[in-house]
């Protein structure tokens, strides 16, 4: 029955939610959605996503040659999708509604030192409307990091929601073998989140993305869910071909558990059911008052434990003071500074990137949010 999963109290709020979504225009972040469906994680911790594997971040670097290391950058790409796409189902029961962050929001972690370096993530809300957060992830000892923003477009099909996916990233890797650095730019899977109507959503990824490399070599991967390749969800193929269009190698699998290589019954290539490795973040009591989990911490709190009046003031009272912010800039003519990033108009990296794909992407340009070296070690906005 529609609405099964909703809690009987709240059926109304989700009908009404649901009704809602029929004029959403873009920005599904700024809606009101009913407490059950509500997370208590801000969109700015997400980019951690990209690394619960620190070690395939790391032994990107240490591939023989480009066709090795491209392997590794698409075992490491399809080894962060499970935990980006089914993470709150597995923790919180169903796909939630994230925390929409306040501009200048940060959040810092880093994944400890186990004899492969440590690898740090710097994360940045750079806009409110629409929401777009900036992020670095750096392993120096490695000689790999990854830079990029992401931003969503969300339409309503009636039964599901259709996320297009903003951005890009671009991971530069410093072979270990001294050959020269490579660059490889990343585009982003477009997302369905189905289970609407019942009150259980999750999220099945939908087309295609790719990963192109300054070798000239690219990756097309394609998503499938069920009744498909192979009868089951969260399934995909890969290929890896050259710069002539070749087709290199193939991949196939589901991105929630086995993948092959060659074909379904190839030698295993991934299974992304190991442990993951979540980021390590300092207490909330060291944090500053921008960083998320401080910012968010009484919010947080009342979602968690049902207080949905706590919750529902501390989010006012953030918002308010964030409204006034804006008022008093325009008074005084100024603009927010981020604090790590600089925005670029058009980035070099895209540009010089989505021209090697046959696939040419439009438009041909893309801004971009590039790190401040300068801003590393600064943890915590001053003042
Ligand atoms: C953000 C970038 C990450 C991958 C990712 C995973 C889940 C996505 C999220 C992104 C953007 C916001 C998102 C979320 C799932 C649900 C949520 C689309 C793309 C929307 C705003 C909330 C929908 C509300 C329903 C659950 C009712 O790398």
């Amino acid at each position: 029955m529609p609405g099964a999963d909703v809690p009987q109290e709240q059926k109304a709020g989700w009908a009404s939610f649901i009704k809602s979504l029929a004029s959403m225009t873009g920005d599904l972040s700024s809606m009101t959605a009913p407490p059950f469906i509500l997370s208590p994680t801000s969109l700015t911790e997400f980019p951690a996503y990209w690394c619960e594997h620190p070690d395939h971040f790391a032994e990107i670097s240490e591939g023989k040659d480009d066709k090795e290391r491209m392997e590794r950058v698409l075992k490491w790409f399809i080894g962060t999708l499970s935990a980006q796409y089914t993470t709150r189902n597995e923790k919180m029961g169903s796909e939630k509604k994230p925390l929409n962050p306040v501009l200048g929001e940060l959040f810092y972690g880093i994944w400890p030192d186990s004899g492969r370096g440590e690898t740090r993530l710097i994360v940045e809300q750079v806009s409110h409307h629409p929401p777009i957060t900036a992020y670095y992830i750096e392993n120096k000892q490695a000689g790999v990091r990854l830079q990029g923003h992401s931003g969503q477009k969300t339409s309503f099909t009636g039964t599901a929601i259709n996320v297009k996916q903003s951005g890009h990233a671009v991971l530069t890797v410093q072979p270990k073998n001294g050959q020269k650095e490579e660059k490889y730019l990343i585009t982003l899977p477009k997302l369905r989140i189905e289970g609407i109507v019942w009150g259980s959503p999750y999220i099945e990824l939908t087309d295609t993305n790719a990963i192109q490399s300054s070798t000239g070599l690219t990756a097309q991967i394609d998503y499938k869910g069920k009744g498909y390749f192979t009868g089951k969800s969260h399934s995909f193929k890969a290929v890896i071909s050259n710069a002539s269009g070749k087709s290199v190698q193939n991949y196939e699998g589901v991105w929630t558990g086995k993948s092959h290589i060659g074909g379904s019954k190839g030698p295993l290539f991934l299974d992304t059911t190991g442990p993951k490795e979540e980021v390590t973040v300092r207490d909330v009591t060291e944090q500053t008052e921008w960083e998320s989990r401080k910012l968010w911490v009484n919010v947080a709190k009342g979602i968690r434990t049902g207080n949905y009046d706590e919750a529902g003031k501390d989010k006012n009272r953030i918002e308010n003071e964030q409204r006034q912010r804006r008022k008093d800039e325009t008074a005084a003519n100024t603009t927010w500074e981020h604090l790590h990033f600089s925005h670029v108009d058009s980035d070099s990296d895209y540009q010089f990137l989505s021209a090697l794909l046959h696939d040419k992407l439009t438009p041909p340009h893309e801004d971009a949010y590039v790190i401040k070296p300068e801003t590393l070690n600064v943890v915590g906005r001053p003042n």
